[in-house]
């Protein structure tokens, strides 16, 4: 923990070091951490090379940040940090002009390169079961490193109402894999809301507030997160050239890549235990329920070696759905959905209520609609998860809770994977980013929301464009998302095609009744509304009738 006195020793170092490296922008730099900055709410580094900040003119200018769209944080108590992103730490930070991005604008937007940033610079994702050895090795080495460096970010140890409005910042360094293990926790966990004071301790309960999950943000947020890991990846190894691979789980009798050669086998005396590179890795906040029952913030304040080992155990969860990785043909149909998702997605928090959206190709994709039996209805019943989501409970262990998911390297080529089929959707129907919806969705989840916790910003709406923008495309799909394979080509040409139209369950079955009863009104309002007039214009007619009859 960085405590007060230390901190301003620590900014001098941090500026000094910023001097030299401009790296991965993820939460929250070093050169802003410290109770001057902090309490200023102004995060405008000096850019390396310039000395002015912001990179001065032709690059950025330090500015206020205007979130633009107002959560509701009603019943959240003090743990409001999550909305409103990021201004409860900072409300004015660099804008970047043109191509430069990054805290100090001394980046390139993903895709671009060179000192000006206007070198177009595309990548390709591959199959990591097409890959040579050598390069699997290669990826296997780069998380390992990652694992190895420290991050330039640090996290919070505290939540932001323990900080003293900034002047005592509690924050923690980090190592570049865990800051990324540490992101996914942080904008899917627990809310610490109701306070409760009893003779003896402070007593807090959460609620769910996922920001990332459960709603449109899903596939623009993950896509903004592999992208930002994969150039830490990068940065990390030195290797520019590094992609992220992906694995196709599609129709897969069993986890292929659950071997010594890929993410690591299980032990031959507990199907838990994992064996190869991995085996020693341990898994951060895994104790995440039992500190959101104490009202505290996971963070890697802990002996490392007291952190339980990942676990996984491939197929080992007994409910039978659950035993088996997602087929082709589900995969199939959520490519076959139009939209990119549907009303009903309130943010419900007391009767979770916001995944119910049908018809939706992310509420498939995710994995809360059905897609095996083909009518695209959102799983009332909770019981059965598709898709996204069984995958992860199929391997049954650190990858199957949201919270600790990411301390599995699985998580990266399981994403990669997600965003591969996000991206053959977006091709095929030529979606256009204001498809992306923009009201009723749940917080944080807006087009035009700011995404926790990227720091810099990021909004929804930026990320909800093809991958060449960001300057990667996927080996063996052609523009129009299609396999460059014929026979898979054919076949999933065949099977989309064929695919009946998903029709959703509109309105809701709870508002089904007053809608018949407006109709209802309405109708006999008309028919009332035409007796009157026949009724004054007959009287009308003989009126004028007999005066007729009087000239
Ligand atoms: C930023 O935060 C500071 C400190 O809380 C406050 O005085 C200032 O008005 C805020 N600025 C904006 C633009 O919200
Ligand atoms: C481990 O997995 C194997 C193969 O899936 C299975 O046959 C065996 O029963 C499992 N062992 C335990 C202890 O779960
Ligand atoms: C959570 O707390 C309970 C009770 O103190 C303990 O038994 C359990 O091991 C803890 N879980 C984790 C993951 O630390
Ligand atoms: C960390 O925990 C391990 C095992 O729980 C223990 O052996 C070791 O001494 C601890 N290290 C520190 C620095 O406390
Ligand atoms: C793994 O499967 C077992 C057996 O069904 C289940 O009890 C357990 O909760 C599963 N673990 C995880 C993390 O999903
Ligand atoms: C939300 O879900 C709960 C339980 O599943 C149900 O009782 C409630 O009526 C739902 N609310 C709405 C608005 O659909
Ligand atoms: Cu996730």
């Amino acid at each position: 923990m960085i405590e007060r006195d230390s901190s301003y020793h620590f900014t001098v170092i941090s500026c000094l070091l910023a001097l030299l490296f401009h790296r991965y922008d993820a939460l929250l730099p070093k050169t802003c951490i410290s109770s001057d900055i902090l309490s200023s709410k102004e995060c405008c580094p000096l850019a390396s090379g310039t000395a002015e900040q912001c990179g001065g003119p032709g690059r950025g200018r330090c500015e206020d940040l205007q979130v633009q769209v107002t959560d509701v944080t009603d019943g959240f108590d003090g743990d409001k940090e999550r909305f409103q992103w990021p201004t409860t730490f900072f409300n004015r930070t660099c804008h970047c002009f043109g191509n430069f991005e990054g805290v100090d604008c001394s980046m390139c937007k993903f895709g671009w390169t060179g000192p000006n940033c206007d070198v177009k610079r595309q990548r390709v994702r591959r199959n990591i079961l097409q890959m040579g050895k050598d390069d699997v090795e290669k990826f296997k080495r780069y998380l390992l490193m990652a694992k190895d460096t420290v991050s330039d970010y640090m996290i919070p140890t505290t939540l932001y109402q323990d900080m003293d409005d900034g002047r005592n910042p509690q924050f923690n360094e980090i190592n570049v894999y865990d800051q990324f293990v540490w992101y996914h926790y942080y904008v899917a966990r627990q809310n610490l809301v109701q306070t409760t004071q009893t003779n003896t301790n402070i007593e807090k309960s959460s609620v769910f507030a996922d920001f990332a999950h459960e709603g449109p943000a899903f596939l623009t947020w993950h896509r903004a997160y592999l992208l930002t890991w994969e150039r830490a990846l990068r940065e990390v190894s030195g290797d520019d050239d590094f992609t992220i691979p992906y694995w196709d789980w599609a129709g897969e009798s069993d986890c292929n890549v659950c071997t010594d050669e890929y993410f690591g086998g299980s032990d031959a005396t507990d199907n838990n235990t994992l064996t190869g590179s991995f085996e020693n890795w341990r898994t951060l906040c895994a104790d995440f329920e039992n500190l959101s029952e104490r009202g505290q913030l996971c963070s890697n304040n802990v002996n490392e070696s007291s952190l339980p080992f990942l676990t996984r155990n491939p197929g080992g969860n007994e409910r039978p759905q659950l035993q088996k990785l997602p087929s082709k043909e589900a995969v199939y149909y959520a490519l076959s959905v139009r939209d990119y998702d549907n009303l009903p997605r309130d943010y419900d928090y007391l009767d979770n209520n916001w995944t119910q959206s049908d018809c939706s190709f992310r509420n498939l994709l995710e994995g809360f609609a059905d897609s095996e039996h083909r009518t695209g209805l959102h799983v009332r019943n909770g019981e059965v998860t598709q898709l996204h989501n069984s995958v992860h409970l199929y391997l049954n262990g650190t990858m199957s809770l949201v919270p600790t998911s990411a301390n599995d390297p699985m998580f990266l080529v399981h994403h990669v994977n997600i965003d591969r089929i996000f991206e053959k959707w977006l091709r095929r129907h030529g979606a256009t980013r204001d498809e992306f919806p923009s009201k009723s969705t749940p917080t944080g989840h807006s087009r035009y929301s700011y995404m926790v916790p990227f720091f810099p910003v990021y909004t929804n709406n930026e990320f909800f464009q093809r991958s060449e923008n960001f300057g990667y495309t996927y080996e063996g799909i052609d523009d129009q998302g299609l396999p460059l394979d014929s026979n898979e080509r054919e076949l999933e040409l065949k099977a989309v095609n064929q695919m009946e139209k998903c029709k959703p369950i509109t309105p809701p079955d709870d508002y089904s009744f007053d809608f018949t009863l407006l109709i209802l009104i309405a109708v006999c309002g008309a028919i009332l509304f035409l007796l009157v007039l026949i009724i004054v214009a007959f009287c009308c007619c003989c009126k004028s009738r007999s005066g007729y009859e009087k000239v």
